[in-house]
């Protein structure tokens, strides 16, 4: 792993576990799914831990967040409680955004989590707008976008750049390239398969970062981000990874081979930074079964709290669906 002299044992087992606990609530959305305890659409980001773990290190409380329908990760790595999330899940009160929105639409005012979003593309201008915002109010916030590459064939991916270099916003763009939008292969997809040469188009800076790594995640987000903070406008970051998943729960993955999984999943960020830990004695046999135990109780409270939270009634259920019904 590159940056290791910054690592400290704290922090190494701290990126473990932070996602760790992604993997692990994935699996077990997956398997709630299965037994129908949570339905709707589901789109799990394993693979792809390290990218929103290691930027979300370098963000700040005054920044805010826009995420895409793979938004389980983003919430969990900016500190969305668990119980909040699992009841979202299952479409209880209690959820995060009471139910109404489920596993795309996670949402948390108050830790700036502006939310998932079906639209591909869709959070761009969100995300532009709340820069522009904040730099009017000159709060020092910026505003965090992340998004698939197949969003940069979009045209308001091209807007949203356009808009953000041209008036300097303190926007940091997130491409999480995953090599795949649905069934579509980046090749068949974009004359430029070189995502991170588009910032260029803007004069953006930016830059390609290996996703299956936190460390070099984080240490790229932290350029970017101080970048942002120097008043030197957006950031454009490529985070090269890879979802080892299916596309959602419906896919039966036709376009890529048994053995492209396979190669990939030898760079899995999870196993990988654990080996890493061990081998520079950074955690002991003790620490990570510790970890790994703190994380599946974790999980089993978060269950046990949506399993027993309360269903909106009839009556209540056009509620919070307009501006001004929503608590403040
Ligand atoms: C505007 C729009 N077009 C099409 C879809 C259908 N759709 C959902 S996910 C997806 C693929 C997006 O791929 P990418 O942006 O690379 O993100 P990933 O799913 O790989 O994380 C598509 C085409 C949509 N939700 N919104």
């Amino acid at each position: 792993m590159t940056d290791k002299p910054h690592l400290d044992r704290e922090h190494g087992q701290h990126l473990y576990r932070a996602m760790l606990r992604i993997r692990r609530f994935e699996a077990k959305c997956a398997e709630l799914y299965q037994a129908q305890k949570i339905r709707g659409f589901l789109h799990l980001y394993d693979g792809e831990e390290a990218v929103a773990v290691g930027v979300m290190e370098t963000l700040e409380d005054r920044d805010t967040i826009v995420a895409t329908y793979r938004d389980h990760g983003h919430a969990l790595a900016r500190g969305l409680p668990m119980g909040a999330l699992m009841a979202e899940m299952f479409g209880k009160v209690e959820g995060c955004a009471r139910g109404r929105g489920g596993s795309m639409h996670f949402f948390d005012r108050a830790r700036r989590f502006v939310g998932g979003n079906a639209i591909v593309g869709g959070g761009l201008p969100l995300a532009v707008g709340v820069a522009l915002a904040e730099k009017e109010r000159a709060t020092g916030g910026l505003a965090a976008c992340f998004f698939g590459e197949g969003a940069a064939g979009e045209g308001e991916f091209h807007e949203s750049m356009n808009l953000a270099e041209l008036w300097d916003l303190p926007v940091l763009f997130v491409c999480e390239n995953n090599l795949y939008a649905m069934g579509v292969p980046l090749e068949l997809a974009e004359a430029e398969t070189d995502i991170s040469r588009k910032a260029a188009a803007y004069r953006m800076p930016g830059a390609a970062v290996d996703g299956m790594n936190p460390v070099a995640v984080e240490a790229a987000a932290r350029r970017a981000v101080d970048s942002i903070r120097s008043g030197a406008g957006p950031y454009f970051l490529e985070c090269r990874t890879y979802r080892f998943r299916p596309h959602s729960m419906f896919d039966a993955q036709l376009y890529r081979t048994r053995e492209e999984i396979d190669h990939w999943k030898e760079r899995d960020p999870i196993p990988r930074t654990r080996k890493w830990l061990e081998e520079n004695r950074m955690a002991s046999a003790e620490e990570l079964q510790a970890i790994e135990a703190g994380v599946d109780a974790e999980i089993e409270d978060a269950v046990a709290f949506a399993e027993k939270g309360t269903w909106e009634s009839v009556e209540d259920l056009e509620r919070f669906v307009l501006m001004d019904e929503v608590p403040q």
